[in-house]
């Protein structure tokens, strides 16, 4: 029963696009040790704006929970929101420690383009289901992506085994499944309008992110 969700059949539909995010050069090179440490430094000043943007979204996600559904749902993106507060903190250290300006840095164009889509996303006109599907792909992409970065036969350089740890790790790999049975249990109660806007909104993530991830592996 599983497969038979429409999660798991978009990501069927759309595999390649998936695997195109999550299997990017960029993360290639940090999992064999090769990365730049200026595209690595791009990427966190570039993240940590987006993640800010985020916040916002994941706040609107905790908005649309039905009343009635039952209360660990709330649970569940209450727990995400906290976790973006010490994600948040985290990346100033870490800021700090690559002596990063977050202040100072300039948005990218992909990087507005995904900001101003998490503001579409933000609007009361797009459904729940539709928006907590996208909260668990964002936040999937990401895992899938940095789980890779631990693996046994990994080389990720030590400098970067907590910002890797932070999105692969066996506990957010847990939190992804859980956003995903919010997901499949939102669609299974949607119309099929809200349905079809909710798998818009899927392939359009991966795109998203997989222009996110170009763009960090450029330095200009
Ligand atoms: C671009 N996608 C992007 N940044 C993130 N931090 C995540 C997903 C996961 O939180």
């Amino acid at each position: 029963l599983e497969n038979r969700t429409l999660t798991a059949e978009w990501l069927r539909q759309n595999h390649e696009l998936y695997t195109a995010a999550t299997n990017h050069s960029f993360i290639k090179s940090i999992r064999d040790g090769t990365i730049d440490v200026n595209n690595f430094k791009h990427w966190m000043e570039q993240d940590y704006h987006f993640v800010r943007e985020l916040v916002r979204f994941v706040a609107s996600v905790l908005q649309k929970v039905p009343r009635n559904a039952p209360e660990h749902d709330l649970d569940v993106i209450l727990g995400g929101l906290t976790a973006l507060e010490s994600e948040i903190t985290w990346f100033r250290k870490e800021a700090n420690f690559w002596q990063i300006f977050l202040e100072r840095v300039t948005l990218l164009q992909p990087n507005k383009d995904y900001c101003e889509f998490l503001k579409e996303l933000e609007r009361e006109d797009t459904p729940y289901a539709a928006a907590v599907t996208a909260f668990w792909l964002i936040e999937l992409v990401y895992c899938a992506s940095f789980m890779s970065c631990l693996e046994e036969d990994a080389k990720t350089p030590y400098e970067l085994v907590s910002t890797v740890k932070r999105w692969g790790s066996p506990e957010f790999h847990q939190y992804t499944l859980s956003l995903k049975k919010l997901a499949d249990k939102a669609l299974e109660n949607a119309s099929d309008a809200e349905q079809k806007q909710a798998q818009k909104i899927f392939v359009r993530i991966l795109e998203l992110e997989l222009k996110f991830w170009d763009m960090a592996g450029f330095v200009l």
